[in-house]
């Protein structure tokens, strides 16, 4: 009986650590990697995560690649004369026990010239370098086409 609702428990608790969608690197802590269902023709999506540094040094997102898209370059978002525009930057700090966070409308992850459209459900696999914490591999999981998504008008 104690044997069984020990399992139970560690079960539960595997089961609540998959949900959560999290990896981890050395000092660093990759959340819930995920991007958007792309209509079948689209050569680009934006990919969207958080990661947190529970280290006292500071470490940098170097890059990322992924077997669904021929490049992948780190973004950031910047207004010029009034448009929206988005920028390749060479590479994004991630502060001492600070955060780095990508999310829509930010810095992103652009998957270009994509191999194949994204289903959503799927998950797609991305490997991401940082300069101190090395290489780590996570899922990205595709979501729903929509409403947060690229906004027209805004360009490369
Ligand atoms: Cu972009």
């Amino acid at each position: 009986m104690k044997a069984g609702m020990k399992l139970g428990l560690a079960l539960m608790l595997a089961m609540s650590t998959a949900l959560a969608h999290d990896y981890q690197v050395g000092d660093l802590k990759i959340a819930h990697p995920w991007t958007r269902a792309t209509p079948p023709a689209a050569k680009m999506g934006g990919v969207f995560l958080s990661v947190n540094n529970l280290g006292a040094e500071g470490d940098t997102l170097l890059k990322a690649e992924s077997p669904v898209a021929e490049v992948a370059e780190l973004h950031q978002m910047e207004i010029l004369d009034g448009v929206m525009k988005m920028r390749k930057v060479e590479s994004l700090a991630v502060p001492a026990r600070g955060e780095l966070k990508l999310a829509p409308g930010g810095l992103h992850i652009m998957l270009i010239n994509l191999k194949q459209g994204l289903k959503e459900g799927e998950k797609i696999p991305l490997k991401l370098t940082f300069a101190k914490a090395g290489v780590v591999e996570v899922k990205v999981r595709v979501e729903a086409m929509g409403s947060k998504g690229v906004a027209p008008g805004e360009k490369h």
